[in-house]
């Protein structure tokens, strides 16, 4: 049993090899006489103090090799262990770890005994702290990137990059669900990203509701394989958010995803899924705010705001710019005969004639009840002209079938022009197509006036 004199150990230890030098110093006389050394030498002063000197310099060279060979060791453990706790105390964001490696931080294990073995342990704890700092500061950096989007499109595409470098995935994709209906957000390197909305795999993983690694064999044909290679596992990991499926993630690997990608899937997904789920509702909200509910185009507020937003556009780039406004003729007289309901059809129906007569970069706002203004940019007058005029036929031959009855409407147009006109805002630039639509009204309706010129197709003006 150790009792401990100082607070020091290796002092303690001193004391009692100094103690133990000096028993050994005064025994020696006794152990010689054993020997046959005469009495009169082995107890002459001299001798015993000799003999007690000789103990206690070989306790001095003892304590000396003990401070050098196991305190040298110890110094090192501690000043590793006074460096660590420096990086932990002043550690900001993933610095600390970039800074604490296994190498900086490490002890060389050059023994197998107790003091390899604390080294040893020193190392292990070392790596494990490493890797916990960098599993953190990595969630920090995917949640400050969440944060900074709101809009799902970036989110996504931002979010299946940092997926895609994470699990080593060689291609992937991330689909929204709304409504049982499943949209791509993002894709990278997926042969043809929609087969992905029908694919079996992927909604069986939906059914299941949580993650599912397949492996897939060497020798399996799987529909174009997803990618544009071979994958050979592919992970199908649904997003939820309050036990809803909100999204899923693909990734498609050529190796199989090892433990620590997946383990980083797994800390990702609860961030994810409620960034996921406010860029899903801002998304909405958007929505809501911007169309129109009964038609889904953009109401009148949003659209002229895309208005002017084309306006000042085309006077930068110098390009053409025209509006078509249009209104149902008689349409009063549909409400009164055959009802609101059958009139709201009409208007949904106009709306997708006219969609479908308008070019992609188009834009179509419900201005008001049933008037409708079509945004062309790049259109000059007689572009707009024959625009409205294609509308125009493709809504009188439009057939709205009620009961039995076969129910068809007419409209009018007026479209006014940029640079033709000479017009310093969009109110005065959509008063000018108004004011044509009134005209167009006024000689006969069913058919086309363009502003500034007396441009009217006429044509017989259909009854109800
Ligand atoms: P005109 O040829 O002069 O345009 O005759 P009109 O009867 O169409 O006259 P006006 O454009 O002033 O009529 C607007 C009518 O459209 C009045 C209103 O009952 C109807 N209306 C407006 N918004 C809606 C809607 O959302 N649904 C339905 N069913 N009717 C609407
Ligand atoms: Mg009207
Ligand atoms: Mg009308």
């Amino acid at each position: 049993m150790f009792i401990r004199i100082t607070k020091r150990i290796f002092r303690d230890l001193a004391i009692y090899m100094i103690m133990l030098g000096v028993a050994v110093g005064i025994a020696f006389p006794f152990f010689v006489v054993l020997f046959g050394v005469p009495r009169a030498t082995a107890f002459h002063p001299l001798f015993f103090g000799a003999c007690i000197v000789a103990g206690v310099l070989l306790a001095a060279m003892n304590i000396g090799l003990a401070r050098r060979v196991v305190g040298s060791r110890i110094r090192v453990l501690s000043r590793q262990m006074k460096h660590v706790e420096g990086i932990l105390a002043n550690r900001d964001g993933q610095e600390g770890c970039v800074r604490c490696t296994p190498e900086s931080c490490s002890i060389t294990v050059d023994s197998d005994d107790e003091l390899g073995d604390s080294a040893e342990s020193f190392n292990r704890l070392i790596r494990t702290l490493s890797e916990v700092l960098e599993a953190q500061a990595d969630l920090q950096r995917f949640s400050e990137m969440l944060a900074s989007h709101l809009d799902l499109d970036a989110l996504a595409r931002e979010t299946l990059q940092t997926l895609l470098d994470a699990t080593h995935a060689n291609g992937g994709a991330i689909l929204a669900e709304r409504g049982g209906e499943l949209t791509v957000e993002a894709s990278c390197a997926i042969n043809d990203e929609n087969t992905l909305c029908v694919n079996p795999l992927i909604h069986h993983a939906m059914g299941r509701r949580v993650r599912q690694v397949i492996h897939l064999p060497e020798d399996l044909a799987l529909d174009g394989v997803l990618t544009q290679y071979r994958p050979r596992e592919l992970v199908v990991e649904p997003i939820l958010y309050k036990q809803v499926i909100i999204g899923i993630i693909v990734l498609a690997g050529v190796a199989p995803f090892t433990e620590r990608s997946l383990a980083r899937l797994t800390a990702y997904n609860p961030i994810l899924s409620m960034a996921f789920n406010n860029a899903i509702t801002h998304q909405q909200m958007q929505q809501l705010a911007a169309l129109d509910a009964l038609t889904g185009i953009y109401n009148r507020r949003f659209g002229y705001n895309r208005i002017q937003e084309e306006f000042s556009r085309a006077i930068r780039a110098g390009s053409a710019l025209s509006l078509i406004m249009l209104d149902i003729d008689h349409f009063k007289a549909i409400n009164d005969t055959y009802g609101h309901m059958v009139g709201d059809k009409i208007i949904v129906l106009i709306t997708k004639t006219i969609t479908g007569a308008i070019r992609e970069g188009d834009l179509l706002i419900r201005y008001g009840g049933e008037e409708f203004l079509c945004v062309l940019p790049g259109a000059s007058q007689s572009d707009a002209y024959f625009v409205a005029e294609r509308i125009r036929i493709m809504v009188r031959d439009t057939i709205l079938k009620h009961h039995d009855q076969a129910l068809c409407v007419t409209v009018s147009l007026g479209t006014a022009s940029y640079p033709n006109a000479n017009i310093s805002d969009i109110q005065q630039f959509i008063n000018m197509a108004d004011d044509a639509m009134y005209n167009a009204k006024k000689s006969g309706r069913n058919r086309v006036v363009s502003a500034g010129e007396n441009t009217v197709l006429t044509e017989v003006d259909t009854p109800v």
